[in-house]
């Protein structure tokens, strides 16, 4: 949309899944004059990323920045390194997140909590830390969208997800209270909370084993990145006074965290 028009935007785990979706929908959707900056652990990945975007859309400018969102002096040093151009930053889609595993207390391993808190909790405050006065600087209090990922896991915690679907949990408590605090600003802020999304994610939780991920998908039609990548943009591409304040999105077969319709 034309509301996109000359926006500078950031999306955190670029590097795959919902994040590589959204950074491509920006572009497809504004290929004309776009910024978007990548950034994700993986700079091969995310290099793939920007040759895919500078392909079809040769008014976007890329950048790929290597930032790993659990390493706080990382993300604090973010925005200085940025060269000029890529400063002015107007969309932060605080996609980068994680789950470890299915333990259950009292075995879920210290290494794997600290993992999904510094990613998906510290991480995502960081960043917002980090964005935020750029934000602020501007007119009437400030102005730009902060738009964090959440997931359904946020709003139903479910067995052998605690830590994950308390981090979630911990999303949507900062990404509230940020909406009050930010009240005399013209910043919105924005969840978007995904049900059951075919990606890495499953992937990572059980440690790389595609088999046991391919599981989770079995008799299920599964929602594709794209479907929330369109979202995601949808919501930028509102007008100022519109804020898609929170959203909550299923495949057809899913009514909760837990409740699936499976064809066997
Ligand atoms: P993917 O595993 O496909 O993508 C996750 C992304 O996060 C990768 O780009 C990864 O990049 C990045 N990431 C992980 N850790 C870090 C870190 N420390 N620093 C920077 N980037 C990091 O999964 P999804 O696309 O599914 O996940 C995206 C978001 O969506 C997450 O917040 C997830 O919780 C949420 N979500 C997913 C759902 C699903 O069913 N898939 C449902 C609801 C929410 P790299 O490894 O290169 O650092
Ligand atoms: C990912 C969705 O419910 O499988 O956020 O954990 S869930």
């Amino acid at each position: 949309a034309q509301r996109l028009r000359s926006k500078t935007i950031v999306v955190t785990g670029a590097s795959s899944g919902i994040g590589r979706a959204t950074a491509v929908e920006f572009a497809r959707t504004q290929p004309d004059d776009l910024k978007i900056i990548l950034t994700a652990r993986r700079e091969d990945a995310l290099k793939e990323v920007a040759e895919e975007i500078e392909s079809f859309a040769k008014g976007v400018k890329v950048l790929a920045v290597k930032l790993d969102i659990s390493k706080i002096e990382q993300v604090q040093g973010f925005v200085d390194k940025l060269p000029a151009e890529f400063k002015e930053i107007d969309v932060l889609v605080n996609n980068a997140g994680l789950v470890k595993g299915i333990a259950q207390a009292p075995s879920i391993s210290p290494a794997d909590i600290d993992t999904m808190f510094s990613t998906n909790v510290t991480g995502l405050i960081a960043m917002t830390q980090a964005i935020l006065p750029i934000f602020k600087a501007r007119p009437n209090g400030g102005s730009g969208d902060i738009i964090n990922i959440g997931s359904i896991a946020g709003r139903e915690p479910y067995q052998g997800g605690s830590i994950y679907c308390a981090t979630k949990a911990a999303v949507r408590s900062f990404t509230d209270a940020m909406r009050r605090e930010l009240i005399a600003t013209r910043i919105r802020v924005i969840e978007i909370d995904p049900g059951q999304v075919e990606t890495e994610f499953s992937v990572v939780r059980f440690g790389g084993d595609r088999e046991k991920a391919k599981k989770v998908y079995e008799g299920v039609e599964p929602l594709t990145p794209e479907d929330i990548a369109e979202v995601v943009v949808f919501a930028a591409g509102r007008r100022e006074n519109v804020v898609l304040a929170d959203s909550l999105i299923f495949p057809n077969h899913q009514a909760a965290a837990t409740v699936m319709h499976r064809k066997t």
